[in-house]
């Protein structure tokens, strides 16, 4: 594949209401972002991937924007944002901001004006009459209840996907697509590299028949997603802005899957260079959705990044990702927050800095931040917690206890705490009141105290993203599985004409071994432990031990 910036650049993410607070409001800011692009510079990314920063009244977060060309006021101003960006080229960053374009808020003036029967703006969004004095169909929204809501003023209901308070556009309406790519073109022409698009995948509606589906999941893969005119949406977009500039873009959404992932990034088509898919991060949900929390299978987790893999090569391009600011921390997920939390953390590192693709690292894994459990439903801010409260325990009567132990193990605000700069008070985050509770194992995880540690979890990241960009060949070169049936072993070769590796992390607190052949010709190149262990011609590894071994 040809080689781009944004294939081997490393992406950070960062979610800014809880990245660093500078003005004592408790909520993080640009100006806190800013202040802290030295360390960010100090990991090696290459690019920093924005979470909102519109003008929002946060219903979700920023994700139901009111204005796409002002700045949030609790995150500062647009000379704020226009520093930021300044700084940030001064030491070589990129900046990908998000791109919220299925729903606007309902304070959006667009929104405001489409409630009025007869005004231009009606056709913004979708107006469907009720049947029978109820919803026009049985959508659900997904973050419970109906997708529509009834408004007095426009007398007809709206769709909305997501909450109430985010309607969806209509998509069909030229003028709202031209909107939409006139707002790119506005960041864009100020200098920033890309977008990630939320949930891209559902913009366009298929019809709106009643859902054959029961469980939720099911509705959004094959109902909502990939509509009709999807493609015809993102060539309409390449052609109008993404042709026009050196940028990068990313699409996300639920209902991406192996069988319609090349339709978005085939390099041939035109559309985007990249999505997330989330068959990894749907892994553990049940029919009842996430807090339905099932067990998942190891073998067929392999499998998710093997297929997209073989799915994508030599035709687009992948991303690599294991958590971001929708799922719980991934230590905490796919590896060890108790007595291998460090070496499940740099495991974790390892992984994501040696499959093929864009690796993607979400703020605060760098120093391997946990999930959290906080015993009250009050302490909880996210919208799609308090709405599955609602749903299941207040109107449907699950038990309480049941409830709150899916919300410890799956709460998006596991992956929301504000970031752990210190341990001094508020973990150096702010001088105020937090938005949102600290994990209160801050004391131990931390940026100080692992800055000087050498065997530090953040200092493992900051070498495993020096040694991908030395040995490209992690970033471009050929994938096989190794030990595919392998229980606890995901192991697999990467190579090309610049070098051959094998790489194996052991998912497991049992010793795990992998035969290699011609094991003399390998010699280790970099691991989560200090030293490691070679037996009867097969690698030994320990405890969520994770290797990168280099063809001599
Ligand atoms: O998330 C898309 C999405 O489908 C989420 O509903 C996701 O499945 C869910 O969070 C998992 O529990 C994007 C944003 O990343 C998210 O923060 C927004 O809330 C959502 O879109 C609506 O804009
Ligand atoms: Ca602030």
């Amino acid at each position: 594949m040809n080689r781009t910036w944004w294939k081997e650049g490393i992406v950070y993410q960062i979610y800014p209401r809880s990245y660093k607070d500078s003005n004592g409001d408790g909520v993080g800011d640009l100006n806190g972002i800013i202040s802290q692009l030295d360390y960010i510079k100090s990991l090696g990314v290459d690019i920093i991937w924005l979470c909102p920063v519109y003008q929002s009244p946060n219903d979700d977060n920023g994700y139901d924007i009111s204005d796409y060309y002002n700045i949030m006021d609790e995150f500062g101003t647009m000379d704020d944002f226009d520093r930021l960006l300044s700084e940030m080229k001064q030491r070589g960053l990129r900046l990908v901001m998000d791109l919220v374009a299925n729903h606007t808020s309902d304070e959006h003036q667009w929104f405001l004006e489409s409630r009025e029967k007869d005004s231009p703006k009606r056709d913004y969004y979708i107006w469907r009459d009720g049947v029978d004095g109820a919803a026009p169909n049985n959508w659900q929204s997904i973050f419970s209840g109906s997708a529509w809501k009834y408004d007095e003023i426009a007398s007809q209901y709206y769709l909305h996907l997501f909450t109430k308070k985010q309607p969806d556009l209509n998509w069909e309406n030229p003028a709202v697509r031209q909107g939409i790519y006139d707002v790119m073109k506005f960041w864009l022409d100020k200098g920033i590299d890309g977008f990630r698009m939320d949930v891209i995948s559902v913009i366009s509606k298929k019809n709106y028949e009643d859902s054959p589906y029961p469980a939720l999941n099911d509705t959004i893969s094959k109902v909502y997603a990939n509509g009709p005119k999807i493609h015809e949406y993102l060539q309409e977009m390449h052609q109008e802005v993404m042709s026009k500039y050196d940028m990068m873009t990313v699409g996300e959404g639920p209902g991406i899957s192996l069988e319609t992932g090349l339709s978005y990034v085939d390099e041939a088509r035109k559309e985007l260079n990249m999505v997330f898919h989330f068959d990894h991060m749907f892994i553990d949900h049940g029919a009842g959705g996430k807090f339905d929390v099932v067990p998942y299978d190891f073998v067929h987790f392999k499998q998710v990044f093997a297929k997209w893999d073989e799915l994508l090569r030599g035709r687009g391009w992948g991303s690599i990702f294991l958590g971001n600011h929708d799922f719980p921390r991934i230590v905490s997920r796919f590896g060890n927050d108790g007595d291998y939390w460090s070496q499940a953390a740099k495991l974790l590192a390892t992984m994501l800095l040696s499959l093929r693709g864009t690796s993607y690292i979400y703020q605060g894994d760098e120093i391997g931040m946990t999930n959290v459990a906080f015993d009250s439903i009050e302490d909880y801010d996210d919208v799609e917690t308090h709405n599955s409260y609602q749903e299941e325990v207040v109107e449907g009567g699950r038990d309480l206890e049941d409830f709150m132990k899916a919300v410890h193990i799956q709460a998006r605000d596991n992956a929301r705490t504000p970031m752990h700069w210190s341990n001094e008070e508020n973990a150096g985050f702010t001088d105020g009141n937090p938005w949102l509770k600290l994990n209160p194992n801050y004391p131990k995880i931390n940026v100080a105290a692992q800055q000087e540690d050498d065997a530090s979890v953040l200092n493992y990241y900051r070498k495993m993203v020096r040694f991908r960009k030395a040995h490209l060949t992690l970033v471009y070169g050929d994938f096989e599985m190794l030990a595919p049936d392998h229980q606890q072993l995901f192991a697999y070769r990467r190579w090309d004409e610049g070098g051959e590796y094998v790489i194996a992390h052991n998912f497991s607190e049992q010793e795990s071994t992998l035969a290699l052949d011609n094991i003399a010709t390998y010699e280790k190149a970099i691991g989560n432990y200090p030293d490691h262990q070679i037996k009867d011609g097969q690698v030994q590894l320990r405890p969520w031990e994770s290797i990168i071994y280099q063809k001599k």
